[in-house]
C-alpha cells in the first residue's frame, strides 16, 4: 500500500495557520464538552487529557483506515501477546508520529499552555518490568510503522509496575496508580467481553466436538483498545488490553444478610486478575494469581481471534494464512493448549488438524536462557485450575513422545517431555511453546546459538530448523527523533531530511567522524542534554553534577548477571585512587545509577542500598571534589530513559558473558552516540561488530569461558589474591566503612562473593578495572571520543525495531511489509 493511494486526509493537510487554528479549536471542543471546562479554570491535567483526546482524533482517522483497509483485503494480521508493554508516555511519540509537533506546540501556546510542560505530567503506562515489556511496545510502534497490520493483546493492570522511592538508601515500593485521571487513549469494547473458564470438571467422550468441561468459576474479559501510530500517520495497529471483571459483581443475598464482604468476594476474587502487575523482571513468581493471569489473557486473546476469523472467511483450516500468533516468551504459552481446545472442542476439529493448525499459527520468543527463570507450572495446580488444558497438553506430549520414539529410538524422552519428572511433576512452559510453534527465536546471535547449545538442546536435535534468531531492535522514532531532537537536527543536516524516514542514511554522518565542526557540535548537543539530566539530578538526588564531567551510566533492572555490584566495586576502587593520589589528573567521573529491584529479591535490594551508601560517603569527600560523583535516581522508568539516555556519555553493558539474552539499552545508548563499555554478551557483540572494535570498549570472559570456569571453577580466594585492590575494597565493604551504622550491612553480601563468584563479579573485576582506565584515556582525548561517538550513531541504524519487524515478517509470520523498504544498511 502506498502513501499516495489509499492514505486518508486527516487535519494535517491544511496551511499551517489554518491548521494552528484549527487544533486550538479541536482542542478548545475537548476542553468544553469532554472534560466540561472553561479555559479560564482548566488546570494543566485538563489541557493534557484535551490536547491527548484531540491528537487521538487524529490517530482515529488512520486507525480506522488502516483496520478497514486490512480487513477488506483480507490481509493475514500478526496477533502479539504479551504479559507486558511497557509503553511509557505516549502524547509526544504520538504528535511526532502525526507530524503535528510543532502545530500542537504553537496551538498550545496561543492558548497559553506549554505544551513540553504538560507532556510531563501524562504518566507512564508502566505495564511492564523491563526489556522484554519495553519491546513489545517498540515493536507494536514498529509494525504500524512498516505497515504490518498488528494487534497486540495484552492486560490492563490498574496498577503498573510499582513506584520506586529510595528512602535512607533503601528502596521502597509504593503502588503506582496510572488510571488515577482516566486514560485518555483507550477506548472501552464493552461488547468485546469474552468468558474465560477456570477449574471445574471435564465430561464426555474423546471424539471432537464431544467433551464439556464444565468451569467452577468463569469471569468476564473486557477489551480496551489504544490505537498506536506509526511514523508519518500513515498506518496504526491496535494494542487491545483484558480487564477482568465478574459475572455477579454482587451478590444481594449476600447483602441483605448484612455480609458486606462475602456479598463482593466473587467481584474481588474476579477482578485481582488485572489488579497489577507482577513485579519480577527475568524469574518466574510461582503463584497461582500469576497463572490465572497467563491463562486469562490468553484465552480471552485467542476467543477474539479466532471469532474475528470465523466470522469473515467461516472456516478455521486456513486460520494460518490469515493469522499470525507471537508468544512473546513463555506466559502466554498457554495458547497452544487454548487454540487446539477452541478448535477441537468448539468447532469440532480432529486432532492432528488442529495440530496442524496451531503449529502452522504459533510461534515464540525466548528472551532468557536463566535456568531458574524457565517458567513451569506444577501438574496438580494445573489439573484443578485447567483441567481440559492439562488433558490435551498430556495428549500433545503423549503424540511427541511416541513420534520421537519412533524416529530417533536413542533420544532422551525425560529431557523432552512437557512434563518435567524430577522436581514432583511439572509442566515445562517453554517446551510446550517450543514444541506448539513453527518458529521459536533467541534475541541476538550470541543468545540464539546457546539456545541450541544449552536449554533447548535436546529439542533442537528434534526440530533442527526451528530455531532462528531476530536479533532485538528499538524505535528510533521514540528514542532518537523525540528523545534527542538537538542530534536529530544535526542528523537532519548532515545526512539529509530523509533519514527520519530511512534511518539507513544515518550512514552518512560516519563521514564527519573526524569532523571537528561536528564534533563540536555534539559535544554542545550533549552539554544541553546533560544539563537537563543534572537538573532532575539535583531535584531528586539533591547532588550538584559538573556537566563537563564525564557521564557514566547503567540504568536497568537490578540483577546480580548485570553486574551493577561490578560497577560499584570498581567505583569504589577508583575512589580509593583518588583519595590516594589527590593531585593526580584524575577525569571527572558522574556514576549514575538507576533500576528497580523485584520486591522478593534480597540481593539486589542490598546492592541498591550499597549504592546509596557508596554514594552517600563518595559525594561528601572533599578530596574528590567534583572529580567522583555517585547517583542513584529513583524510580527508572521509560520516560526517565528518556532523558538519561542522550545525556550519557559512556554505557555500561557489563552483564556476565552469556546472560543477558540480547540487551535493549545498550542499542539506544550506541544510537544516540555513547561509548559502550561491555562484555561480549547478547547483542553488545552484534553493536561491536557494526561500529569496529576501536570504537566500544570490551572486556571481561567471554561466554565460553564463563562456561569453562563454572564447570571448574577458580577458589575465589585464588581469584581475590591475585586481582589488586580487590581485597581492600570487600574488606571496606564487608566492614562497614560505607555502613558507619550498621557496619555488618553488607557482609552477607561480600560473603556470597566469596563463597561463590557464580556472575563472575570477581573474575572480572580487573579486566573492568583497566578497561575503565583505558575508557579515562580516551575520554581525555576529544578527537578520538568523538570520533567514536559518531561512528557508534552512525552505524547502529541497524538496530531499528523496523529491521527486526521486516526479519519477522518475512521470516515467522510470513506477511507482506505493506510500507516500502528502507534501504539496507
Ligand atoms: C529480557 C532479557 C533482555 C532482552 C529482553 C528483550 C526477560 C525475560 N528477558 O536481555 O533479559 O533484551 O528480554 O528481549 O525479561
Amino acid at each position: 500500500m502506498t502513501e499516495t493511494a489509499t492514505s486518508p486526509q486527516p487535519a494535517v493537510h491544511f496551511e499551517p495557520d489554518d491548521q494552528v487554528e484549527r487544533l486550538k479549536a479541536e482542542i478548545l471542543r475537548k476542553l468544553a464538552y469532554s472534560l466540561g471546562k472553561d479555559p479560564a479554570v482548566a488546570q494543566p491535567h485538563d489541557w493534557l487529557t484535551a490536547g491527548i483526546l484531540a491528537a487521538r482524533d487524529h490517530v482515529v482517522d488512520v486507525w480506522q483506515h488502516s483496520t478497514r483497509e486490512s480487513y477488506d483485503t483480507g490481509r493475514k494480521r500478526v496477533y502479539y501477546l504479551s504479559l507486558e508493554f511497557l509503553i511509557g508516555r505516549s502524547f509526544a511519540d504520538t504528535l511526532n508520529n502525526l507530524g503535528l509537533t510543532g502545530p500542537f506546540a504553537q496551538a498550545m501556546r496561543e492558548l497559553g499552555v506549554d505544551l513540553n510542560e504538560i507532556e510531563t505530567i501524562e504518566p507512564d503506562a508502566a505495564l511492564g518490568n523491563g526489556g522484554l515489556g519495553r519491546l513489545a511496545a517498540c515493536y507494536m510502534e514498529a509494525m504500524a510503522s512498516t505497515g504490518v497490520p498488528a494487534l497486540g493483546y495484552g492486560i490492563r493492570y490498574d496498577h503498573g509496575l510499582f513506584k520506586q522511592r529510595i528512602d535512607g538508601g533503601k528502596q521502597i515500593e509504593v503502588p503506582e496508580d496510572w488510571l488515577s485521571f482516566r486514560n485518555p487513549w483507550e477506548f472501552e469494547r464493552r461488547e468485546s467481553a469474552y468468558k474465560i473458564g477456570f477449574g471445574g470438571s471435564v465430561t464426555g467422550t474423546d471424539k471432537p466436538g464431544e467433551i464439556f468441561w464444565a468451569p467452577e468459576e468463569t469471569v468476564f474479559a473486557v477489551a480496551y483498545d489504544t490505537p498506536i501510530v506509526g511514523w508519518r500517520g500513515r498506518e496504526a495497529t491496535t494494542l487491545r488490553l483484558w480487564r477482568a471483571r465478574a459475572m455477579h459483581p454482587l451478590s444481594l443475598d449476600a447483602f441483605n444478610q448484612g455480609d458486606l464482604i462475602g456479598a463482593v468476594a466473587e467481584r474481588n476474587r474476579a477482578e485481582a486478575i488485572s489488579k497489577v502487575l507482577y513485579p519480577n523482571d527475568s524469574t518466574p513468581t510461582g503463584q497461582e494469581l500469576r497463572l490465572r493471569q497467563e491463562f486469562f489473557f490468553t484465552s480471552a486473546s485467542l476467543q477474539d481471534l479466532v471469532r474475528r476469523h470465523y466470522r469473515q472467511f467461516g472456516r478455521l483450516d486456513d486460520l494460518a494464512d490469515k493469522v499470525a500468533i507471537q508468544l512473546n516468551d513463555t506466559h502466554p504459552s498457554l495458547a497452544v493448549a487454548e487454540l487446539m481446545r477452541l478448535l477441537i472442542d468448539q468447532h469440532k476439529m480432529d486432532w492432528e488438524q488442529a495440530w496442524e493448525v496451531t503449529n502452522a499459527t504459533i510461534s515464540y520468543t525466548n528472551h532468557t536462557l536463566l535456568p531458574e527463570a524457565l517458567e513451569t507450572w506444577p501438574v496438580a495446580l494445573m489439573e484443578r485450575l485447567l483441567p481440559r488444558h492439562m488433558q490435551i497438553i498430556f495428549g500433545i506430549n503423549a503424540r511427541f513422545l511416541d513420534g520421537v520414539r519412533r524416529e530417533q529410538p536413542d533420544a532422551d524422552l525425560a529431557t523432552l517431555s512437557l512434563i518435567d519428572e524430577s522436581h514432583g511433576r511439572r509442566v515445562r512452559m517453554a517446551h510446550l511453546a517450543f514444541v506448539g510453534s513453527h518458529k521459536v527465536n533467541g534475541v541476538s546471535a550470541l543468545h540464539s546459538n546457546l539456545m541450541k547449545e544449552t536449554v533447548f538442546a535436546p529439542l533442537h536435535r528434534v526440530f533442527p530448523d526451528r530455531i532462528t534468531n531476530v536479533t532485538n531492535g528499538i524505535t528510533p522514532r521514540r528514542w532518537l527523533f523525540n528523545a534527542n531532537p538537538g542530534l536529530t537536527k544535526l542528523l537532519k543536516e548532515t545526512c539529509g531530511e530523509a533519514v527520519l524516514d530511512d534511518i539507513g542514511l544515518i550512514r552518512r554522518f560516519g563521514a564527519h567522524a573526524s569532523d571537528k565542526a561536528v564534533h563540536e557540535r555534539l559535544m554542545a548537543i550533549r552539554r544541553e542534554n546533560k544539563l537537563k539530566l543534572a537538573k532532575i539530578i539535583r531535584q531528586d538526588c539533591g547532588v550538584t553534577v559538573d556537566p563537563d564531567a564525564l557521564f557514566d551510566v547503567q540504568i536497568k533492572r537490578i540483577h546480580e548477571y548485570k553486574r551493577q555490584l561490578l560497577n560499584i566495586l570498581e567505583t569504589i576502587a577508583l575512589y580509593d585512587a583518588i583519595r590516594s593520589e589527590p593531585y593526580r589528573d584524575w577525569a571527572p567521573r558522574v556514576k549514575i545509577f538507576a533500576g528497580k529491584a523485584a520486591s522478593n529479591y534480597a540481593t539486589a535490594k542490598s546492592i541498591i542500598n550499597l549504592i546509596n551508601d557508596v554514594a552517600a560517603v563518595v559525594n561528601n569527600d572533599i578530596t574528590t571534589r567534583d572529580r567522583l560523583k555517585v547517583v542513584f535516581l529513583p524510580n527508572y522508568n521509560v520516560s526517565l530513559a528518556e532523558v538519561i539516555i542522550p545525556a550519557a556519555d559512556l554505557s555500561e553493558q557489563i552483564s556476565t558473558a552469556g546472560m543477558e539474552a540480547s540487551g535493549t539499552g545498550n542499542m539506544k545508548f550506541a544510537l544516540n552516540g555513547a561509548v559502550t563499555i561491555g562484555t561480549l554478551d547478547g547483542a553488545n557483540i552484534e553493536i561491536g561488530e557494526r561500529v569496529g572494535a576501536d570504537n566500544i570498549v570490551i572486556f571481561g570472559m567471554t561466554a565460553e569461558q564463563v562456561e569453562a570456569a563454572k564447570r571448574n571453577p577458580r577458589p575465589t580466594a585464588e581469584v581475590i589474591a591475585a586481582t589488586p585492590h580487590l581485597e581492600g575494597v570487600l574488606d571496606a565493604v564487608a566492614g562497614g566503612a560505607y555502613s558507619p551504622r550498621e557496619r555488618g550491612r553488607y557482609q552477607g553480601l561480600v560473603d556470597g562473593l566469596r563463597a561463590n563468584d557464580w556472575f563472575m563479579v570477581l573474575n572480572d573485576f580487573e579486566s573492568y578495572r583497566q578497561a575503565q582506565r583505558h575508557v579515562d584515556g580516551l575520554w581525555a582525548d576529544p578527537a578520538t571520543w568523538w570520533r567514536m561517538s559518531v561512528t557508534n550513531t552512525a552505524h547502529c541504524a541497524w538496530f531499528s525495531a523496523d529491521r527486526a519487524i521486516r526479519e519477522y515478517a518475512e521470516r515467522i509470520w510470513n506477511v507482506p511489509v505493506g510500507l516500502p523498504a528502507q534501504t539496507a544498511e
